[in-house]
């Protein structure tokens, strides 16, 4: 063990402010990162705007806790930082976020929140730019992301009647774990951007109502600190991006299954990562610090937040590498981010446990179709397979979900329950915890309403004669302009928001 720990003085550490010698602090430590500033995945730059500064605040959002301490060698852990010789960074505060916080202050209680749609309205007012930036963003011209949303307007429901829906339950089972809904928190990466608390507010609330929570590999959060908030049998899935390093995954997916993960959703839809342009604009207004500008690195204009630190997923990873997976845990293992019903079959075929049936949320390939438009089709390749229904194989959907109809459309249609992710981080983003609490309120709602205007007293009595799903492939639809919408609907808007 080493001894007591080096004392360094803040005067110390601002010495340390140039590319020759970079000393930073995080969370009350003095790390010289000289040598680590040319490997940085996210850039030497940035690290160069806190050189010889605290960078906790920069740190936080976008890494794991324990980042900085893995990556570094222990020799260039200095010491701790003396407490209180540390002049602070005095952050330059813009008009836009004195505005900001004043819309954050003045946002409506959650009472006049009534569906998942106004989260996002208040979020994007509210919200710091970068993380609204990170978290709207979708690829290219985010045709797929509003594709998402508007293929479930292509559905509609042939209601039953005279059903006795005096009670009505819309509880199941997803993986063989319980859930109190159709519904479970998919994953979402660098949960701080949003909230100071992170994904810990989805862990919270997902606990207190009975919904599962899927943990995101690249959450700021650390995993065992998800893990640790969860209640007594809370269950908890996990989505995983394979490192080049199979050791590294190895180790992250032993671990996940022994602290008691329920299920291994990996993401096959990014070996790359897509172009998300309202993030990428985040990185090209950051002029930086003199120091960087001294040093004439190029700024990578290419990179957000996102694309920034993806470079450790494997972009090789393949079919031949299932096997491995099978042999490593014994978790149920889902491939996140099937696009059509070939890989489906294939998936089925290869012994897996489910697919999500998913774009990544519109942020991978434009033009890729939505989850619900390919679960028409992979049911049905399923069933002449003789492979559907059958619940070792189970199917999920993701994207564009903003209401109870959406899911019980995906249900009806085969799916077992459907992620959803953004209404959840707006949510929270904009309200913390209750956001969330009061996000999952409105579904419950929202289910209750429409099971029983559909006639279906339970989730298996939702089946597929309860939809018209008979156009969901026609992506062209020659309606115009829904004038009597736009003229007559009351979206939600408050003066104070609009006049900032
Ligand atoms: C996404 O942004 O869509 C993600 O899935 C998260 C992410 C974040 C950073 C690198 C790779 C993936």
């Amino acid at each position: 063990m080493a001894g007591p720990e080096v004392l360094i003085s803040g005067e110390e550490v601002a010495k340390h402010n140039t590319r020759e010698s970079c000393w930073i602090i995080v969370h009350g430590k003095v790390y010289d990162v000289t040598d680590f500033l040319p490997e940085h995945p996210g850039g030497m730059k940035i690290i160069l705007k806190y050189a010889g500064k605290d960078a906790t605040e920069e740190y936080d959002p976008i890494h794991p806790p324990d980042a900085i301490t893995a990556n570094l060698p222990p020799e260039k852990h200095l010491g701790a930082i003396d407490p209180g010789t540390v002049t602070q960074v005095v952050k330059e505060v813009t008009q836009e976020e004195v505005d900001r916080q004043r819309r954050h202050e003045r946002k409506p209680p959650l009472d006049e929140i009534l569906n998942l749609h106004d989260f996002e309205a208040i979020a994007r007012a509210v919200m710091p730019e970068k993380g609204w930036a990170y978290y709207s963003s979708a690829a290219d011209d985010e045709i797929t992301h509003r594709e998402n949303h508007l293929a479930y307007h292509r559905i509609w429901f042939r209601p039953r009647i005279l059903r006795d829906v005096a009670k009505v339950d819309w509880s199941t089972t997803i993986l063989g774990q319980k859930s109190s809904m159709p519904v479970y928190i998919t994953a979402t990466a660098l949960g701080k951007l949003g909230h100071p608390d992170g994904e810990l507010n989805l862990t919270r609330a997902a606990g207190k109502f009975g919904v599962i929570q899927m943990i995101p590999t690249l959450a700021s959060c650390s995993f065992d600190e998800l893990v640790d908030a969860a209640l007594e049998g809370q269950t908890q899935f996990m989505q995983l991006y394979v490192n080049k390093d199979r050791a590294i995954t190895k180790r992250i997916v032993q671990h996940a299954e022994a602290r008691g993960i329920k299920g291994l959703f990996i993401t096959v839809d990014a070996p790359q990562l897509g172009r998300r342009e309202k993030d990428m604009r985040m990185k090209f207004e950051d002029t930086g610090s003199a120091v960087q500008n001294e040093t004439g690195e190029k700024v990578n204009k290419n990179e957000g937040a996102a694309r920034a630190i993806s470079s450790f997923i494997d972009p090789g990873l393949s079919w031949k590498d299932i096997p491995w997976f099978q042999s490593i845990t014994k978790m149920p293992i889902i491939l996140k981010g099937v696009q059509c019903w070939e890989d489906a079959v294939m998936a089925a075929e290869a012994g897996l446990q489910g697919v999500v049936l998913s774009n990544h949320g519109g942020r991978q390939l434009d033009f890729a179709r939505s989850g619900i438009e390919i679960l028409v089709e992979v049911v049905s390749a399923l069933r002449e397979r003789n492979l559907f229904p059958n619940p070792n194989f189970q199917i999920f959907v993701d994207g564009g979900v903003r209401r109870a109809t959406d899911v019980l459309k995906a249900i009806a249609l085969g799916a077992t329950a459907v992620g959803v992710g953004r209404p959840f981080i707006y949510a929270y983003s904009a309200y913390g915890q209750e956001g969330v609490e009061r996000c999952i309120s409105i579904l419950n709602d929202e289910f209750e309403m429409n099971m029983r205007l559909i006639g279906a007293p339970t989730i298996k009595d939702v089946v597929p004669a309860m939809v018209d799903a008979s156009s969901i492939a026609v992506h062209v639809s020659n309606v115009p302009e829904d004038r009597l919408y736009h003229a007559n609907y009351e979206s939600m808007q408050r003066s104070e928001l609009r006049n900032g």
